[in-house]
C-alpha cells in the first residue's frame, strides 16, 4: 500500500521522489483497509452459492451448469479494417450526413447490445457478454453502420440490478470496437432517466457521452416535442458527434379515425428536426405500429421534404417488421435497425439475417454475407440462455400492439412490474388497461418516460379494479399515481394538442398546470456543490462520468458505489457465477486487468453454524481462502 500510495501521489507524479517528500506527505501511510479485489469477488461468489442471487429469486432458473458461449473465429480476419467511425472522423458529421445520403447501399446498425435484451429480457445483458464478443465485431463487421449498445434503460438497469458502471462498459467496448460507430438512445431532456433534468445536466451528460465514444445520438422526446429536444441535440452538435433527431411514430397514417396522426403530422416534425441542426432523421417506431404501407408513405414523404438521410427502427411485436423494414428500404430509406437473429423478433428489432437475405443480389444489397453474422447469431443464442429467468412468457408475434401499442422495449420491463405486484396471471387486463389509460390522456405518444406513466396507470387501475368510467368520473376520488400527477403537471411537456382538460384537472385536483418547458423552469444545476455531496455520500472522489451518473440517479449511484466498495467489480464474473453461484469443485478464470487473471475454484461449503454463519471453502490461484457468509432466511 506505502508503495501504491507513493506512486499515486500527486507530488510524485509531478517529480518529487525525495525522502523529504516521504517525511511531509504523513497521508502515504494512511492505508486503505478496503478488503482486497480477490477477497471482496469471493465474498460475492460466497454470498450467491449460500443465498442466491436476489435478482433472479422466485424465477425460473435456466438448467444448469450453462455452456460458455462460442465466440465467432475471427482470428483469421485481416486486422481492423476503418469503418463508419473512420468515416466520421475524416469527413465531420456533416459530410458523414451528406455521405449517407449519396451512397446506395442500405446501412445496418445492430441493437443487440441495447435494445434487443432491453426488448426481450428487461434490459438485463451484463457488460462481459458483450465485452467478449466486441472485439470480434470490429474485426469480422466492420461494413455495419453501428452498433447501438448504450443508453435508453440499460443505464440505470447496470447500476441498479447489474451492479456495473455504465460508463466502465461503454470504455471496455470503446477499446474492443475502434472501426465501427456507437449509437445510444438519449431521451431529449430526460436524458438516461425517467424526468426532465435542469439544462445543465443534460448537457454534462452528453459531453461525457461523447467523450467515452458515442458517435450517434439518436434523441426524441416522449410527446414528439422539437423545443424539448433542442438543449439535447445543441449539446451533442456542439461535440462534433452525429444527432440523430427522431420522430417516435404512433398510430396509423392511413387511420382517418386518429388524424392527430397524419403524415402531416410526421413531415411537419421532420421539417422542424432538419431545421434544429440534425445530421440524420430517425423514425422511432418503438412499438413496432408502422405497417409496411405506412413505412413506405412515410419514407417516400420525408425524402421529398426533408434533405437529411433516414434511419429507420422498428420492433417486431406483431411478427410484421421485416415486412416493414424492407418497404422502407425500397422507398429509399438509408439505414435500419436490426438485431442479430438469435437476439430478434417478438418485442425486440427484425433480424438482420432476415433483412439481408431478402436484400441480397439487390440494388441496395449491403453485402455483408449472412455467413459472416451467423456465428454472431450463434454466440448471442448461448448468452441468451444465462438470462433465461427475464425472459418474458411469449411465444409468438402479436397483432395485439396495433390495440396498446405498448413499446418493445417497455413490454417485458412492464410484465416485470407487473409481477412484482403479484399481477402476473393479468397481464392481458394490464394490456387493455394500457390502450384505455392512452384514451383517458388524450391519445399520447407513449414512449419513455411516457409509455411508463401509461404502463403505472395500467397496473394501478387492474391492482385496484378500476374502470376507465371510474377514472373518469369526476365525483369519484381516485389516488393517481406520482408519475401521472407529474405528467398532466407538464413535466415531460406537453402533446401539440395538449391533455384532455377534465382528466388533468381532475389529477391535479384543480391546481395549474407548469407553464412551459419544464427545462426552462427546473433552475440549473449546482455542479460542485453536488459533486461535494455525492463524494461525501461515496467517501471519495468522484470522476466526472460518475458525476453525471450522480446526477441522473442520485440513490440507485450511491447505493451501487457501496455494492462495488463491498464486492468489488463484479461485472468481471461471468453471468452464470453472476446469477447462479459456482459449483462445486468448479473453477473460473477472471480477468481482473491484462495479465492479472484471477482462478476461482469453489472447494464447498459448511453446514450453516450456530451464529447462523455459513463457510464457504474456496482455492484461489490454487491456494486455499475461506470465508463465512451469514444464511438469509
Ligand atoms: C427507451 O427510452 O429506453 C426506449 O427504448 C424507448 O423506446
Ligand atoms: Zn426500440
Amino acid at each position: 500500500h506505502f508503495l501504491e500510495n507513493v506512486i499515486n501521489h500527486p507530488l510524485f507524479i509531478a517529480g518529487d521522489c525525495s525522502t523529504r517528500f516521504i517525511d511531509q506527505t504523513p497521508e502515504l501511510f494512511h492505508f486503505p483497509k478496503r478488503r482486497d479485489r480477490a477477497t471482496r469477488l469471493l465474498r460475492f461468489i460466497g454470498e450467491v452459492v449460500v443465498n442466491g442471487n436476489e435478482e433472479v429469486k422466485g424465477r425460473t432458473l435456466p438448467h444448469l451448469p450453462l455452456p460458455a458461449p462460442l465466440l465467432p473465429a475471427t482470428e483469421a480476419t485481416p486486422g481492423i479494417l476503418p469503418g463508419t467511425r473512420d468515416r466520421l472522423q475524416a469527413l465531420g458529421a456533416q459530410g458523414f450526413s451528406e455521405w449517407m445520403r449519396a451512397q446506395p447501399q442500405v446501412l445496418l446498425t445492430d441493437t443487440t447490445m441495447r435494445d434487443a435484451h432491453q426488448s426481450l429480457f428487461a434490459t438485463r445483458m451484463r457488460t462481459a457478454d458483450m465485452a467478449a464478443i466486441a472485439p470480434h465485431y470490429a474485426r469480422a463487421l466492420p461494413e455495419l453502420f453501428s452498433l447501438e449498445c448504450w443508453g435508453g434503460a440499460t443505464f440505470d438497469v447496470a447500476m441498479r440490478f447489474l451492479k456495473e458502471d455504465p460508463w466502465e462498459r461503454l470504455a471496455r467496448l470503446r477499446q474492443a470496437v475502434p472501426n465501427i460507430l456507437f449509437q445510444m438512445l438519449l431521451r431529449a431532456s430526460n436524458a438516461v432517466g425517467y424526468t426532465n433534468y435542469a439544462d445543465n445536466v443534460v448537457r454534462h451528460f452528453v459531453q461525457q457521452a461523447a467523450r467515452e465514444g458515442i458517435d450517434v445520438f439518436r434523441v426524441f422526446d416522449s410527446l414528439n416535442a422539437v423545443d424539448n429536444m433542442r438543449v439535447a441535440m445543441d449539446a451533442v452538435i456542439e461535440t462534433g458527434a452525429l444527432c440523430e433527431a427522431a420522430i417516435c411514430y404512433t398510430g396509423d397514417i392511413f387511420d382517418a379515425s386518429r388524424p392527430k396522426y397524419s403524415l402531416k403530422y410526421y413531415v411537419d416534425m421532420a421539417r422542424q428536426l432538419e431545421k434544429a441542426g440534425a445530421h440524420i432523421l430517425g423514425i422511432k417506431d418503438m412499438a413496432g405500429v408502422c405497417r409496411p404501407r405506412a413505412a413506405a408513405a412515410l419514407v417516400k414523404a420525408l425524402k421529398e421534404e426533408v434533405g437529411l438521410p433516414i434511419h429507420f427502427h422498428t420492433h417486431d411485436t406483431s411478427g410484421g417488421a421485416v415486412a416493414s423494414v424492407l418497404a422502407a428500404i425500397d422507398a429509399g430509406v438509408d439505414a435500419v435497425d436490426g438485431a442479430m437473429d438469435s437476439m430478434s423478433g417478438l418485442t425486440s428489432q427484425p433480424s438482420l439475417g432476415a433483412i439481408v437475405a431478402a436484400l441480397q443480389g439487390g440494388e441496395r444489397d449491403p453485402e455483408i454475407s449472412l455467413a459472416r453474422l451467423q456465428p454472431f447469431a450463434r454466440y448471442w443464442e448461448d448468452v441468451r440462455r444465462s438470462y433465461a429467468p427475464f425472459e418474458a412468457d411469449i411465444r409468438s408475434g402479436t397483432s395485439d400492439v396495433y390495440r396498446h401499442e405498448m413499446p418493445g422495449g417497455q413490454y417485458t420491463n412492464l410484465r416485470e412490474q407487473a409481477r412484482a405486484m403479484g399481477l402476473e396471471q393479468r397481464w392481458s387486463e394490464v394490456a387493455q388497461a394500457y390502450a384505455d389509460v392512452n384514451q383517458l390522456f388524450g391519445d399520447i405518444v407513449k414512449v419513455t418516460p411516457t409509455s411508463k406513466v401509461v404502463g403505472d396507470m395500467a397496473i394501478f387501475m387492474v391492482a385496484n379494479e378500476l374502470t376507465p368510467e371510474q377514472v373518469a368520473d369526476p365525483a369519484r376520488e381516485v389516488a393517481f399515481p406520482e408519475s401521472v400527477v407529474s405528467l398532466f403537471r407538464g413535466e415531460m411537456g406537453f402533446p401539440a394538442d395538449g391533455f384532455p382538460k377534465a382528466m388533468q384537472d381532475k389529477v391535479l385536483k384543480g391546481k395549474a398546470p407548469m407553464a412551459g418547458r419544464a427545462g426552462a423552469i427546473i433552475p440549473p444545476a449546482d455542479l460542485p456543490a453536488l459533486r461535494a455531496q455525492g463524494e461525501k455520500a461515496i467517501g471519495r472522489h468522484m470522476s466526472d462520468t460518475e458525476l453525471a451518473s450522480y446526477l441522473m440517479y442520485p440513490k440507485v449511484f450511491v447505493d451501487y458505489a457501496e455494492h462495488h466498495r463491498h464486492h468489488g467489480d463484479v461485472s468481471q464474473l461471468p453471468t452464470p457465477v453472476f446469477f447462479y453461484g459456482l459449483a462445486e469443485r468448479h473453477e473460473i478464470a477472471v480477468e481482473m486487468e491484462p495479465g492479472k487473471t484471477l482462478v476461482i475454484r469453489l472447494v464447498g461449503q459448511a453446514e450453516v453454524d450456530e451464529e447462523g454463519m455459513v463457510k464457504v471453502f474456496f482455492e484461489l490461484n490454487g491456494q486455499p481462502r475461506s470465508l463465512r457468509i451469514p444464511k438469509q432466511g
